[in-house]
């Protein structure tokens, strides 16, 4: 089957409407909320909201599904499934781009080069992998001097409920959807109400694809009290997999907790980079300044804690306000646009929060810590500055929790211990960064930051097949390569007397 354009997006002069995908067809819900561009707070879309039924309905698709023709379609079959989904996501890439850009306001640019390649790399990363992932195979001498064969054989789970957040919504969408049908699950997915247009495109995509109806369901609408919800807690789903923030990941073991289904959680951080006085220093403060600033400070990944060792630390910290200053923030499709808006009001005024606790707990801000100016309708997005703070106790708020901006703390430090010390002290666990020109001291420092990934000299340097998630607030279990493959299927080992 070809890749069809089908027309998910009315025509301009019409308000969109997006809906639920159920069993193959989009079907409306409840009621309509919108979907809005935090760029110039218009509304972009309408958006229908699923309710209990709804998901529900979802499920039971999704359950049907799976004894379904999918049951019977071998790996090789499955891996040509998601090549060919691939294929459709780049053959609808402008289209995907424009939906990712409208829902997050993230600059044109980035989209194109991180959001929708990725997505398309998450199918054929997961293709690869579910052709060529072997088990093990033992022979077992037995105490009548006998011997036996255990193997193991790899299983679908089986429903798998996926819910994801707004901040990078097609990749971490796709970043779950890939394994779970690789692994020939059947899935219904919870995006966030922020960013629904890309599942929408996804769905379509899917259909555009061949994959059967109720292997691939979506459904829109909240968290509380709506389709999120109703997903975790529905009795008849396997398997939960989110990625968000800490607090819903609690809320969402509380729902699955009756129901004893494993859950795989990928959530918040507040990650640290330590930068010892050795750096290459040009390169590491470009890198720090992407780490801080990429997509307006909201990926999981982002540092907020960097530890620079004293005798470089006032240089760094002003060559790092030097790059804060150059971003602009501005249309997300202007080519010199480098800093797009946060996702809506209600973050922004987190955000803004923050940034007025620092003051109060004496920070210093070295440069940003307000709104930009704009003399169009950008003042009714949802931009903040790039922010910088200094002189903050390691036990301040702003130095504990996640914010979620564009904005760290910068601190000195005095020792390799004292550094792994102050980046460790933190209930989160996920991402952490070492940036020196010591080979020694880099795995050293690397091998005790108490993370699930640590980079050194890079950041957000990804290989889809390694281990990716963290300890602690910032989550539960690892994805990625076979731990994505390990996750959404069952193993049933099979011992065979010979
Ligand atoms: P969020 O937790 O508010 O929402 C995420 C999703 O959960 C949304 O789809 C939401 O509707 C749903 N949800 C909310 N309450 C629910 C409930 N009670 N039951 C079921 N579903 C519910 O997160 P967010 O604000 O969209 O995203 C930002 C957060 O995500 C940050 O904390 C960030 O660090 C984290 N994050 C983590 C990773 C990672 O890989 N570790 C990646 C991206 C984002
Ligand atoms: C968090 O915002 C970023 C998460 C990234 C991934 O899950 C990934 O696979 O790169």
């Amino acid at each position: 089957m070809g890749c069809r354009a089908v027309l998910l997006l009315a025509p301009e002069d019409k308000l969109k409407l997006l809906h639920s995908y159920i069993d193959g067809t989009f079907v409306a819900g409840r009621s309509e909320f919108p979907d809005i561009n935090p760029a110039d707070g218009s509304v972009a879309a309408m958006v229908t909201e699923a309710g209990p039924e709804m998901v529900d309905d979802a499920v039971t698709a999704a359950r049907r599904a799976l004894a379904g023709p999918w049951r019977r379609t071998g790996v090789r079959e499955r891996a040509a499934l998601l090549y060919r989904i691939a294929e459709c996501i780049e053959s609808r890439f402008e289209q995907f781009v424009a939906a990712e850009v409208t829902d997050t306001g993230k600059p044109v640019a980035l989209a194109s080069r991180l959001d929708v390649p990725r997505a398309a790399a998450n199918f054929r990363v997961f293709a690869d992998l579910i052709k060529t992932a072997g088990l093990e195979a033992f022979h077992t001498e037995t105490a009548d001097g006998r011997q036996a064969l255990n193997y193991a054989v790899r299983n679908p789970i089986g429903v798998v409920g996926i819910i994801t957040p707004w901040n990078l919504p097609l990749l971490l969408l796709t970043w779950k959807v890939a394994p779970a049908l690789a692994c020939g699950n059947t899935v219904v997915v919870k995006p966030s109400e922020e960013t629904p247009a890309t599942a929408t495109l996804l769905a379509e995509t899917m259909r555009d694809a061949g994959i059967p109806s109720g292997v691939f369901n979506l459904v829109h609408g909240f968290g509380e009290r709506s389709a999120g919800e109703a997903l975790a807690s529905h009795p008849d789903v396997n398997a939960v997999t989110f990625t968000g923030e800490s607090r819903t990941g609690a809320a969402i073991m509380r729902a699955c907790a009756p129901h004893v289904r494993p859950v795989s959680f990928e959530l918040g951080g507040k990650n640290a980079a330590i930068v010892f006085a050795d750096c290459d220093f040009e390169p590491t403060v470009t890198g720090m300044a992407d780490a801080v600033f990429l997509n307006t400070g909201q990926v999981c990944l982002c540092a907020e804690r960097v530890y620079v060792e004293r005798p470089i630390f006032d240089r760094f910290v002003d060559a790092l306000k030097k790059k804060a200053e150059q971003l602009r923030p501005g249309w997300p499709a202007d080519d010199t646009t480098t800093l797009g808006p946060l996702i809506s009001a209600t973050h922004r005024d987190k955000v803004m929060s923050y940034y007025r606790l620092a003051r109060e707990e004496g920070a210093t801000i070295v440069t940003g810590g307000g709104v930009p100016e704009f003399d169009d309708a950008r003042r009714n997005g949802f931009y903040v500055q790039p922010t910088i703070l200094t002189g903050m106790a390691e036990s301040a708020r702003c130095a504990q929790e996640e914010i979620f901006g564009p904005v760290c703390h910068v601190a000195p430090f005095d020792s390799e211990e004292e550094a792994i010390t102050l980046a460790n002290d933190t209930k989160y666990g996920l991402a952490a960064s070492v940036w020196t020109s010591n080979l020694g001291r880099a795995h050293r420092v690397a091998q005790q930051m108490r993370a699930g990934i640590t980079w050194v000299n890079c950041w957000f340097l990804r290989d889809l097949r390694t281990p990716f998630g963290g300890m602690g607030l910032s989550g539960i279990g690892r994805e990625g390569g076979m731990h994505s493959l390990n996750f959404y299927s069952e193993l049933n080992n099979v011992c065979i007397r010979i």
